[in-house]
């Protein structure tokens, strides 16, 4: 069998982290590669319900989604998780809960301006009229990676793409 790690996606709203994750989940089963993908969808509505986004709420998230996810990690499993994670200190205090090597840091890198062009749920409209207090790349900071192990620039490669340098890197360093 394969060994669990941390595939930790990281970036704006819109910037593709939760579709190339499960793009790459995909791809992985079909080598019978055991995963898991975390993100808003299946955590803020049942382990994280009570937090907003506040800066501490955020903080709590990221907690919690790192224990979690070195937990599956520990059962063998491929732990995607596809969270904003605006915070670096937040980001390296998950890193630092598994072995070095076990946690891959994948920003999912896209101007603000492509971002809030997509906006497919409409979310940037609302947050530039004011109805969504705080709301990363407006009122919220985004802190950049400074040393992710993976870049993948989702304005100029397609989820095909993304994928593939995902997959060349995970097979480089024999995660896979
Ligand atoms: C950022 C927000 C906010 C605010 C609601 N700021 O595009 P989405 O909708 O599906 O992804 C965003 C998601 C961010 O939740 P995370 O758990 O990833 O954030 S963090 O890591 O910072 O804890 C967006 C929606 O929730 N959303 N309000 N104010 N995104």
């Amino acid at each position: 069998g394969h060994r669990g790690a941390i595939l930790w996606f990281t970036g704006l709203s819109g910037a593709g982290k939760s579709t190339i994750a499960h793009a790459l989940e995909d791809r992985l089963h079909r080598d019978k590669i055991r995963t898991y993908v975390l993100d808003g969808d299946n955590v803020r509505r049942g382990l994280c319900k009570d937090l907003g986004f506040t800066d501490a709420d955020r903080t709590e998230n990221i907690r919690r989604i790192g224990e979690v996810s070195r937990l599956m990690m520990q059962a063998g499993v491929i732990t995607l998780t596809a969270f904003i994670s605006p915070f670096r200190s937040d980001r390296q205090i998950a890193r630092s809960l598994v072995e070095p090597g076990d946690f891959i840091e994948i920003y999912c890198r896209a101007p603000l301006e492509t971002c809030e062009a997509r906006d497919p749920k409409g979310l940037y409209k609302k947050a530039r009229a004011g109805q969504i207090p705080e709301f990363t790349g407006i009122d919220s900071p985004y802190e950049e990676p400074q040393t992710p192990e993976i870049i993948v620039d989702t304005d100029e490669q397609s989820v095909d793409e993304c994928v593939e340098t995902i997959l060349k890197w995970l097979r480089q360093y024999k995660i896979l």
